[in-house]
């Protein structure tokens, strides 16, 4: 997803500013390490670089050393990001050449229309949520769940394999949110990574049987920082309706304990939980929902410059 864009004009002042969604800023110094060598870069290509994990930064510099940096999420497709960064700069270059050329700042920051056309541009890149666990644990169900599908239905009680996997789409503030479903089933585990692969919200699902929770710990979470890095990743403890009935089943704060991460109680046949859960989701990709202790910055200036210049 794209978080941020700002044009940054020859003498490296900031003319223009706009925020899509909450994203952990990064520091001044990390700005100033790509705007202090703005020389060096060839005007019209684009750079990619990612700082802290998770964060990317994409900018390019037009043929009058005007900087256009977009911050967006490691996750996202970098052809997509790409293209955005391109066309933020074409829309400038089309209306304020002659301005630029000149080097007079244009009157970026009033123009209404310029933040249009930068959130439709960006809503027309999708996010990808995927929903992994072992077979029959839910994760069709909350897919369904998701999609507003009454759930306690009859028909969408009985089970059924989930063979390689299926896809939804649903819409959060005007952005296309498409939610993958991985076949749980063990000949499917292959899949797995496959799927997981540009994924910016991961829901890992269990049933919350003791035995699943130590699955999941062990063999699925481990892999998830390699395929996904960067990704915000939540615990779903899901078939909440059963602990006190069925002694294998964990209460969620204990599924919490043993995974050590943050758990949302579940109970997919109940439509009940469709908002709380919505909310969660929309929390996670609009970065409301912090999964992950902050951050210290691991690249230090020189190791910086060096790596984009
Ligand atoms: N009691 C209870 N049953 C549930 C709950 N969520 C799902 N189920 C049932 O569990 C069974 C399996 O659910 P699915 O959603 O198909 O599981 P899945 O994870 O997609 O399974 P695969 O496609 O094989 O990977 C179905 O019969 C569901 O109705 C829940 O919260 N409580
Ligand atoms: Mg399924």
């Amino acid at each position: 997803m794209i978080r941020r864009v700002y044009v940054f004009n020859p003498k490296k002042e900031r003319i223009f500013f706009h925020e899509f969604s909450t994203m952990k800023p990064i520091s001044q110094k990390h700005l100033d390490a790509i705007l202090s060598d703005v020389k060096l870069m060839r005007p019209g290509v684009v750079y990619h670089t990612t700082f802290v994990k998770g964060r990317r930064l994409t900018y390019l510099k037009d043929p009058y050393n005007y900087l256009y940096v977009v911050m967006n999420d490691e996750q996202t497709e970098k052809s997509r990001v790409e293209a955005f960064t391109l066309s933020f700069y074409a829309f400038i270059n089309d209306r304020y050449s002659d301005r630029l050329a000149s080097q007079q700042d244009p009157p970026l920051e009033e123009s209404a229309e310029l933040r249009e056309h930068l959130e439709e541009s960006a809503r027309s890149i999708p996010i990808k949520v995927t929903l992994v666990g072992f077979g029959g644990v839910g994760k069709t169900t909350i897919r369904k769940l998701l999609m507003g599908i009454d759930t306690s239905k009859p028909e969408h009680l009985q089970y059924r394999q989930t063979h390689i996997g299926a896809r939804s789409v649903i819409n959060l503030r005007g952005y296309k949110v498409y939610i993958f479903d991985v076949g749980g089933q063990e000949v499917y585990h292959g899949l797995r990574n496959e799927f997981l692969y540009g994924s910016e919200v991961i829901l890992v699902v269990t049933d919350s049987t003791r035995s699943d929770v130590e699955d999941v710990k062990n063999f699925i979470l481990p892999k998830l920082e390699i395929l996904a890095p960067g990704a915000e990743i939540y615990v779903i403890a899901n078939k909440q309706d059963k602990v006190g009935k069925e002694p294998e089943y964990l209460h969620w704060r204990q599924v919490e304990r043993i995974i050590g991460m943050p758990t949302f109680p579940c109970v997919a046949i109940n439509p009940e939980y469709r908002e709380p859960l919505l909310k969660l989701l929309e929390g996670l990709i609009f970065g409301e929902i912090a999964t992950k202790e902050e951050e210290k910055e691991t690249i230090s200036f020189d190791e910086l410059s060096e790596e984009i210049f």
